[in-house]
């Protein structure tokens, strides 16, 4: 009898595209990530992408929920949170309301705003989830939340590609997170390598291209998570026949005292 595992090819380990280099980068592939079970969620899986253990000052989860699965109580921990819709539809209930969030779906919470979700479809939800300490500015206004589209946001010409800021931090200093959605026709390539002291979560959400990260270049495709350490050199360059797009997580607006 042939053995249950007999169909497995020999080359796993190099088919894996997944790095680490604490202080400098991590790509994390779709198939190379592994379940968590959380305490306040019902029929979910979070796959963990980026936690302090890394060196980040955030954290950042995908989430897979069920049919009929979410929260069990309102999530309300005093941080700011982020999420946006990756596939399927969730209902989003804030202060006794309930949206009804679909791909490109798009919230944004300051802290101490309680708020519970459940999955009433028939199909898998997959949601991005990222959380992080609010820095108050004294005489500036905490913003309210936004809760929207990102077909909604306008696309502006930014380097040598597009971008929509899903979070309008430009000329508002009460944002101090920003997602930007990147847009890159195939063969449009970044017109320097940036370094600068904002950290990066990045979500590739279609097409494919190479990352040159730290001195190393990848190549990335729909799926790849990607962590950027400060100053992590980087430059990417959109190859294929797709358009690329990907989501990127980055701390803005506030001065950088705080580890003196
Ligand atoms: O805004 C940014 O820092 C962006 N251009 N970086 C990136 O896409 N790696
Ligand atoms: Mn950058």
């Amino acid at each position: 009898m042939a053995h249950k595992f007999a169909s497995l090819d020999a080359d796993i380990t190099s088919r894996s595209r997944s790095i680490t280099k604490p202080g400098s980068y991590m790509i994390l592939g779709q198939a190379d990530r592994v379940n968590s079970k959380l305490p306040n969620w019902r029929d979910t899986n979070a796959k963990v992408m980026t936690t302090p253990v890394l060196g980040a000052k955030f954290v950042e989860y995908e989430m897979f929920i069920q049919p009929g699965g979410g929260t069990k109580q309102p999530v309300n921990d005093g941080l700011q949170h982020f999420l946006f819709v990756l596939e399927g539809e969730i209902s989003f209930e804030l202060a006794g309301q309930v949206h009804e969030l679909t791909v490109g779906g798009t919230v944004w919470l300051p802290p101490n705003q309680p708020y519970s979700l459940t999955n009433n479809s028939g199909a898998l939800t997959r949601m991005l989830w990222l959380r992080r300490r609010y820095i108050e500015l004294e005489g500036i206004a905490i913003p309210e939340p936004i809760i929207t589209n990102e077909k909604n946001v306008e696309a502006m010409p930014e380097d040598t590609y597009v971008e929509k800021h899903l979070i309008p931090y430009d000329n508002e200093l009460g944002y101090d997170m920003a997602f930007n959605l990147l847009i890159f026709e195939p063969g449009t390539h970044f017109g320097f390598v940036e370094s600068h002291i904002m950290e990066h979560g990045l979500y590739m959400l279609d097409g494919r291209g190479f990352y040159y990260l730290n001195g190393d270049l990848i190549e990335v495709k729909k799926d790849d998570y990607i962590y950027m350490a400060p100053f992590c050199p980087q430059y990417f360059a959109a190859t294929g026949w797709e358009t690329g797009r990907y989501i990127l997580y980055k701390d803005v607006n506030r001065d950088y005292i705080d580890e003196l």
